[in-house]
């Protein structure tokens, strides 16, 4: 008896075979490496290669078209900017916060002092559930952290009362986000934060963006991601080295020119496995909410052991024997990692829909590195799972 199929048992099977070399999820777009060549070079011909450099003042002119917030800085990755952005909206204490989500979410806000306290999310976006949100605030809290999911944007007038009831700040981890938006362009929250991590649809190598309406917290964001410098020069308060450098700026000038045709692309992939998954028995993809603009960054899928005849683990096991990398986007849950799975104080209140969502998401591959021809590729691979399993 075999631990697990191979490549050639699913051939032998009569199911489709995989790829023979690695398909992933997460390979880096690189729509212009040519003009990102050209940018870079001229950056190092002006020897002017970091500190708020004019790639970087041109990136966040561009990306403030996306963000449709009036302020925009760039730094060098999401999770120093989300410590930023926080400390810039006056965040104390406790911060409630989704379980469901990479762990950068927490650990941003533990590295700073400040308490993770997980909340339960919607079933069917992944999204922080404003009810659980509620029953998770106390005397202690001092921040609330919405978390876009996969690009599915949070119930965000929902957030807004119970923040506004609880007197605290409403701050919001767009990492997996860029390019969603409202569609009536009124964005909640006092601060976002977007990730351009290789991973993301928009890649700077590394990056991040704080963005905000508020002409304040604007300020402070400018100086603490600054080492706490004003625009004189004179240290007004703490700070830290959060700034995006040259290069990580010509790739983004260079990637972001290129966004309404990737978004194209993902969304037609996006389409593709919806088809292809259609009448495959116990993997549902998750669907896209109405009334926003979405990326489809992430493919994901929720595998139901019961009609599927395997579970999820078992699935990513076999999809990898078909050299198809997948990624459990995200599992475990925060409150079942360290340092938080010790300490009740992260646990207040039940966390039953992240724990199911945890047990049965599964990312799979797509991007400008994936053909549809790929896409039905991978889609015939899972039926064929299933059939065989
Ligand atoms: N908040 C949220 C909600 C986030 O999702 C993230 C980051 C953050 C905050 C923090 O943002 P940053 O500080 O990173 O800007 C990846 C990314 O590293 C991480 O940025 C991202 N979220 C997370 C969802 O995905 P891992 O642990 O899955 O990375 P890894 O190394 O397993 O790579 C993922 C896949 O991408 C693999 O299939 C390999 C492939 N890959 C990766 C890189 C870096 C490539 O093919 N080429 C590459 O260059 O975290």
């Amino acid at each position: 008896m075999r631990a697990k199929r191979s490549r050639s048992d699913l051939a032998y099977y009569g199911g489709t075979p995989g790829f023979t070399e690695d398909i992933r999820v997460g390979t880096p777009n690189v729509p212009a490496k040519e003009r990102y060549l050209e940018l870079v070079n001229e950056a190092i011909d002006r020897r002017w290669l970091s500190n708020l450099g004019p790639l970087v003042r041109q990136f966040e002119g561009l990306a403030a078209r996306r963000t449709l917030r009036t302020h925009n800085t760039a730094t060098n990755n999401a999770t120093t900017a989300l410590q930023v952005a926080v400390k810039a909206c006056g965040v104390t204490g406790e911060v409630i916060m989704p379980s469901f989500t990479f762990v950068a979410t927490a650990h941003a806000m533990n590295w700073i002092g400040l308490t993770p306290v997980f909340a339960d999310v919607d079933p069917e976006t992944g999204t922080l559930d404003p009810r659980s949100v509620a029953k998770a605030v106390s005397p202690r809290t001092g921040g609330i952290l919405g978390v876009h999911i996969w690009g599915n944007l949070c119930d965000t007038a929902g957030l807004d009362d119970v923040a506004r009831a609880a007197g605290v700040p409403l701050v919001f981890d767009s990492a997996q986000s860029f390019g969603c938006r409202p569609l009536l362009p009124v964005p909640s929250g006092t601060a976002e934060v977007f990730s351009f991590h290789a991973t993301k649809i928009l890649n700077c190598f590394e990056g991040g963006l704080v963005a905000t309406d508020s002409a304040d917290v604007h300020a402070r964001v400018r100086s603490m991601h600054n080492f706490g410098f004003d625009e004189a020069m004179n240290v007004v308060g703490p700070g830290t080295n959060a700034k995006m450098n040259e290069s990580s700026a010509a790739m983004g000038i260079a990637s972001i020119e290129h966004l309404d045709d990737m978004l194209k692309i993902y969304r037609a992939h996006h389409l593709r496995y919806r088809e292809g998954l259609a009448a495959v028995p116990g993997v549902t993809l998750m669907a896209a909410p109405d009334g926003q603009t979405h990326n489809h960054q992430y493919i994901v899928v929720q595998v139901d052991p019961e009609a599927a005849g395997l579970d999820r683990d078992r699935l990513a096991d076999m999809l990898g024997a078909e050299n198809i990398r997948t990624k459990k986007y995200f599992s475990p849950g925060c409150h079942r990692v360290r340092p938080y799975r010790q300490n009740a104080v992260h646990t207040p209140v039940d966390l039953s829909v992240t724990q199911a969502l945890t047990e049965r998401v599964l990312a799979l591959p797509t991007g400008l590195s994936v053909t549809p021809d790929d896409v039905d590729r991978i889609s015939d691979v899972i039926a064929a799972a299933v059939r065989y399993a």
